[in-house]
């Protein structure tokens, strides 16, 4: 990884491929299908608007199987870098899942939303959510029947890209973990990240669509390479 007494600031960003060895489908594996719809066609708030019925099947069916999963070998090797490392670190994931909190990663968060909240559209509250929403429960905040998933869809406004941008100023290491490059803004954070003087390196399965982008990639299942990286890191 080249000389790395310089570095203290890293910004890490997981995709799908981090939770893919837990069971959990990576959005652009078997053709991006659910029940013949593309997921582009479900995670969008027109699809919303169009078949509420529809997209509210398709997430109640994610947040109950993602409770059955559990963090692998690199969810936990990125908790043990995030307590072990002293410098700057800021885990930033786009999957919906709760595997990185499970492991215990504690400076983390979530650009593209969680499956186990619900947002309610009428008072934008937020509530921590395990059942489904399909038969309409009542906002606990409010009373009215508009809860959705708190998920980004396609069209909307990633969370928190003040906070991603401010680490992205500061960084001298950014680290793409499982994730295809194929969405925007998150695929641009490596440039961004690289015309701003920081290193890149990119762990995933394959070659991804933005690989040419990184000054290093490793490829190997996210199980091997990352918990390797992270040890390497925290031996100095
Ligand atoms: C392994 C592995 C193993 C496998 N080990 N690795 C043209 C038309 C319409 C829109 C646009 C357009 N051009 C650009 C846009 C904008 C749009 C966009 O990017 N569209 C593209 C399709 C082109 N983006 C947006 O709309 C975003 N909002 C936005 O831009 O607002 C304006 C704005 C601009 C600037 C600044 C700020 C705001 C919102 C995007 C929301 C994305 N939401 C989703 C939710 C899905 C719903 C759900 O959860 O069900 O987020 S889409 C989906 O893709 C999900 C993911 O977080 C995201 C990224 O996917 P990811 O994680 O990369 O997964 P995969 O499957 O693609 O890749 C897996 C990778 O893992 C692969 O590389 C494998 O090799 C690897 N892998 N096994 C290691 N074992």
């Amino acid at each position: 990884m080249g000389d790395m007494s310089n570095i203290r600031n890293i910004v890490i960003l997981t995709g799908a491929g981090v939770s893919a060895e837990s069971g959990i489908d990576t959005f652009r594996s078997a053709g991006g299908l659910w029940e013949n719809h593309r997921v582009e066609d479900v995670a969008t708030p027109e699809a919303f608007a169009r078949d509420p019925n529809l997209v509210l099947r398709f997430y109640d069916a994610r947040r109950e199987a993602i409770q059955t999963k559990a963090p692998n070998p690199a969810h936990d090797a990125l908790a043990r870098l995030d307590a072990g490392w002293n410098g700057n670190l800021l885990l930033v994931t786009q999957n919906v899942d709760d595997l990185h909190e499970r492991a215990e990663s504690r400076r983390l968060l979530h650009m593209h939303g969680e499956h186990l909240n619900a947002w309610c559209s009428f008072c934008d509250t937020r509530h921590r959510w395990r059942a489904p929403l399909l038969d309409r429960p009542p906002c606990p905040a409010c009373g009215s029947r508009a809860l959705r998933p708190d998920i980004v869809w396609f069209g909307e406004m990633p969370y928190r890209m003040d906070e991603i941008y401010a680490a992205l100023r500061e960084v001298d290491l950014f680290v793409s973990i499982g994730t295809s490059g194929a969405v925007y803004p998150s695929a641009g954070f490596a440039q961004t990240a690289r015309e701003l003087g920081a290193r890149t390196l990119e762990l995933n399965l394959e070659p991804s669509q933005g690989s040419r982008m990184f000054h290093e990639c490793r490829h190997g299942p996210a199980s091997e390479v990352v918990p390797a990286w992270a040890e390497e890191m925290l031996a100095g």
